[in-house]
């Protein structure tokens, strides 16, 4: 286990598993410039380390992340936040992850909070989970992806009900939307979650990073150019070390050696 000092974040490892905390209780993990920074930060440390093969980011057991820092945020001037790129300077870090993240999502994940949850590759919910988009009720709009990936993933008639109304939706209705891979109870979240990144780690690195890769081009790319990619991605795959030792030992019935090249 080891631990980094953040003023907004827990960090720690489980083994070959990156975990990160949100951590700002009093204001539901309302996300700030500093959180966002830091939470940059750690991904970018985590997905550095050779010993770490999944992320995992979670919030507390009321709070994923209850949207961007209204506080933080109230008081901005169209001028102020243009000029210095509000949002896309600190929260893009997501995107350019290369290893899966895992976002273990209980109580709300909201506005900014459901867009960060949105940017992970996999969301585990609690049965406690609450979805939204609420920005609407505060005079704005979702600015961290919330009009793109939400019907990218919900389709657009829930997309629009949910963006438009500003209303939530529990975790049930995320997973029969298709926003969550899987529900579990509350108190079984983090064990869900970490037994999951343990298996996503435990498999050929390249292959994951390939994989990830692959799939995102699904939501970048037209078909053709999403297929080509893939069918040239499954061809580097021969140039690994981990598909000869994958495919010997299954052919030997043996458990196979991963070596992560
Ligand atoms: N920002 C700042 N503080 C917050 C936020 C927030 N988003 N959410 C909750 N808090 C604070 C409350 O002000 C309160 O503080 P205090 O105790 O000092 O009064 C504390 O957290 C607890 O909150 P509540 O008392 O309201 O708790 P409830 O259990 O009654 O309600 C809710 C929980 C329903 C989650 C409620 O707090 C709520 O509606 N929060 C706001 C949700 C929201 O509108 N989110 C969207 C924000 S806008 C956004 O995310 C835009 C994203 C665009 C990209 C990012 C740009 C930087």
């Amino acid at each position: 286990m080891s631990e980094t000092t953040y003023t907004t974040l827990l960090t720690r490892t489980d083994g070959p598993v990156g975990i990160i905390q949100l951590n700002r209780p009093k204001q539901l993990n309302a996300l700030n410039d500093t959180l966002m920074d830091e939470l940059g930060a750690a991904l970018r440390t985590f997905d550095a380390d050779d010993a770490i093969g999944c992320i995992v980011l979670t919030g507390s057991d009321k709070a994923f992340a209850a949207g961007a820092d209204i506080a933080a945020m109230a008081q901005h001037t169209f001028p102020d936040v243009y000029r210095t790129e509000y949002i896309t300077r600190n929260w893009e870090a997501l995107r350019h992850v290369r290893k899966p993240v895992i976002a273990a999502v209980a109580g709300y994940a909201l506005g900014g909070g459901c867009e960060v949850a949105m940017m992970c590759d996999i969301i585990i919910a609690a049965d406690s989970a609450k979805f939204g988009q609420p920005e609407v009720k505060i005079g704005v709009i979702p600015g961290a992806g919330g009009t793109q990936r939400l019907p990218r993933a919900v389709g657009k008639a829930k997309a629009m009900d949910l963006v438009l109304t500003g209303r939530m939706m529990d975790a049930a209705e995320a997973e029969r939307a298709g926003l969550v891979s899987r529900v579990v109870p509350a108190d079984k979240l983090m064990d869900e979650a970490l037994a999951t990144a343990r298996a996503i780690a435990a498999l050929p690195r390249l292959a994951v990073l390939a994989a990830k890769e692959a799939l995102n081009r699904a939501f970048e790319a037209p078909l053709s150019e999403g297929l080509q990619f893939e069918r040239r991605m499954f061809h580097a795959m021969f140039a690994t070390a981990d598909q000869k030792e994958g495919m010997a030992a299954f052919l030997e019935k043996r458990a196979p050696q991963f070596q992560g090249r």
